[in-house]
């Protein structure tokens, strides 16, 4: 499978459980690795553009203001297939239907507050990349 990178969220209600760190060891326990990583609060004009697909969804207002009720920790996953192996990792949306041992599973309160964000393509990968790393801020090993 090819190398990959995709963007991920550690979302406001798990920043404040203080979980990063258990969060990111998932990650490189999987084999991926961190290229880039920032910590930042979210303006809600960010987290609007963020999210922007999900405009006209009912539940984009809840959305954003969860995003910006506190920092968030943004980072890019590199690795084999690593769009797949982080929503795979991450769980279903809901928490109350993500697999046992996943990071929704086990450090998520509601579908509201569900503790990561994950690309959910290689498009939208690339999108979000560049929404919150410029190149120049991403590195490889
Ligand atoms: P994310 O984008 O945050 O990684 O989550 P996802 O792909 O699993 O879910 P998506 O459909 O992209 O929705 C984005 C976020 O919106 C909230 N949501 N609420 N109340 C609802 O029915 C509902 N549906 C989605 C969730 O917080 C979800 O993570
Ligand atoms: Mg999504």
């Amino acid at each position: 499978m090819a190398i990959e990178r995709t963007l991920s969220i550690i979302k406001p209600d798990a920043v404040k459980k203080n979980v990063i760190g258990q969060i990111l060891s998932r990650f490189e326990g999987a084999g991926l690795q961190i290229v880039a990583a920032r910590m930042t609060q979210l303006s809600r004009a960010e987290a609007e553009g963020f999210y922007a697909v999900h405009a006209a969804r009912p539940f984009f207002k809840d959305l954003v203001d969860f995003m910006i009720s506190g920092p968030v920790f943004v980072s890019v996953l590199e690795g084999e297939g690593a769009i797949l192996k982080n929503r795979d990792l991450m769980g279903a949306t809901d928490p109350k239907k993500a697999d046992k041992g996943t990071i929704r599973a086990d450090f998520a309160d509601s579908i509201d507050a569900n503790a990561v964000h994950g690309s959910d393509a290689a498009e939208t990968a690339a999108v979000e990349i560049a929404y919150y790393f410029p190149a120049l801020n991403v590195y490889s090993r």
